[in-house]
């Protein structure tokens, strides 16, 4: 069955969940907010809800009930590799499924016929002043796409129905993480390549056709493969994912909603975070290590310096993990499994930091999460690969994280969730709360 079918299938199954949770247990309680919460970010709130993704402070993140080394053995690999190809991967996001190799090859060939740019967003992109930073570049390029949403014509045609809603956002969802991929090439290129631009091979998955549009080798091939999987989704609360449910839910299009889910992933505390680890990492060799090797002594002279700086230290801590983020830990597989990546100098000083730098954390005693997160060990492998601009970095993340984005806001829809609207307070009410010890 096509994707679109067993999507519908499945949503159409899952809505009397919904709707009796919503009916006969409404007023169940799940959770209760204090001050801290409040003040300090919802950290903890339950108050969304996905199916696609959770995570578990101990365990880390599970795509579809399965951990990253299980969706990795389970998915249909790439022609020739070890690695499932992304198609199928958005497969078993959006419906749950395993996909068979047949599944998996109906959905790339209807990405060939989605992943068709408008040449407008190319004039858009090259409008922008050449140094503006590649987030900017990629936010903008998937805004202009808005004008030609199916959900927003679906909605301006006076047909708009709340049950078929959720298959124009399958449509423009699908259309965007088709394209993605291209306009990502498309920035790498016209930034760093001298607007050298490399069509798309229509003969190749979506790993591997970006690999082949941004000029890189064979091996690159599976770096992009497991590097969209693994950045695609970690549950519904953190910016970028939350964002983009939050502008859907006022009906907006997929494009306005991921536009503005990739405008906070561009955020120093989240996604940008990659690039500061390399720019972090450089920085050290240059300052500390001139003319000798780096030791953990230096590393953590340098984690002290830049926490005693007011800085925080990138690729540390999380608001959710209490360990190491197990998809630091695939990517660092990744490098032991690499010949020559494994004796990467660049790789062998990422794995010193990761050696010492928990300590330092703990003995600061400030951050809940000491261990390493996903972006500690993403820029690293780029590097190795000759991908040595690193404010594209943040851009590959971009291009995983619509995977999980996309599929989100295809269910919100399937299940008509609502718009977003907490409620606020007041400070003083907060102040008379407190003194009462509780709200009354
Ligand atoms: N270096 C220094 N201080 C850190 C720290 C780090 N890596 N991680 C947390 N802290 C500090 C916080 O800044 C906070 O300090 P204040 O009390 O002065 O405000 C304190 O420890 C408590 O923070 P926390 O509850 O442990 O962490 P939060 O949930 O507030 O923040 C995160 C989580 C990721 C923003 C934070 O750990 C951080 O800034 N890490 C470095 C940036 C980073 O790697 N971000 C990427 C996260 C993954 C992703 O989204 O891509």
């Amino acid at each position: 069955m096509a994707l679109k079918e067993t999507l519908k299938q499945k949503i159409e199954e899952f809505r009397p969940r919904t709707t009796r949770l919503v009916k006969e247990f409404g007023k169940v309680k799940i959770d209760e907010v204090t001050i801290d919460q409040c003040i300090g970010g919802a950290r903890d709130i339950r108050c969304l809800v996905t199916d696609i993704s959770y995570l578990d402070p101990q365990e880390g993140i599970r795509f579809r009930g399965k951990t990253i080394p299980e969706t990795f053995e389970a998915l249909p690999k790439a022609p020739g590799s070890k690695y499932p190809t992304v198609e199928s991967f958005w497969y078993f996001l959006l419906t749950g499924d395993v996909p068979t190799p047949a599944q998996v090859d109906e959905v790339c060939a209807e990405f060939k016929k989605r992943q068709v740019v408008p040449s407008y967003v190319w004039d858009t992109i090259r409008a922008l002043p050449r140094d503006s930073h590649p987030m900017v570049m990629l936010s903008v390029g998937i805004l202009a796409m808005q004008k030609d949403s199916k959900f927003c014509g679906f909605y301006n045609s006076g047909k708009f129905n709340k049950m078929t809603a959720w298959e124009y956002v399958y449509e423009d969802a699908s259309d965007l993480v088709a394209r993605i991929p291209i306009v990502a090439a498309f920035i790498y290129n016209l930034k760093y390549r001298g607007d050298f631009q490399i069509a798309p091979d229509p003969s190749l998955d979506m790993g591997a056709n970006f690999a082949h549009m941004i000029g890189q080798c064979e091996e690159y091939k599976d770096v992009a493969r497991m590097y969209f999987i693994l950045h695609s989704d970690h549950e519904s609360g953190n910016v970028s994912a939350h964002t983009t449910h939050l502008v859907h839910s006022a009906l907006s299009d997929p494009y306005y909603a991921y536009s503005a889910g990739l405008n906070g992933l561009a955020g120093p505390l989240h996604g940008l975070a990659n690039q500061e680890v390399l720019d972090w990492t450089l920085k050290f060799q240059e300052k500390y290590c001139k003319d000798k090797e780096p030791t953990k002594e230096l590393i953590t002279q340098a984690l002290w310096d830049t926490l005693n700086s007011g800085q925080v230290i990138p690729g540390y801590g999380h608001a959710v993990l209490r360990k190491t983020d197990p998809r630091y830990t695939s990517q660092r597989e990744f490098c032991l499994n690499t010949p020559g990546l494994k004796d990467d100098p660049l790789f062998k000083l990422v794995a010193m930091i990761f050696e010492v730098a928990p300590g330092v954390l703990t003995e600061q005693g400030k951050a809940k999460n000491p261990w390493p997160n996903v972006d500690a060990q993403s820029g690293v492998i780029q590097w190795y690969y000759g991908l040595r601009e690193w404010d594209f970095y943040t851009v590959l993340f971009g291009v995983g994280r619509a995977l999980g984005c996309m599929a989100n806001i295809t269910w919100d829809r399937g299940l008509g969730y609502a718009i977003e609207r907490p409620k606020s307070v007041t400070t003083a009410m907060l102040e008379k709360w407190a003194e009462a010890g509780g709200r009354q």
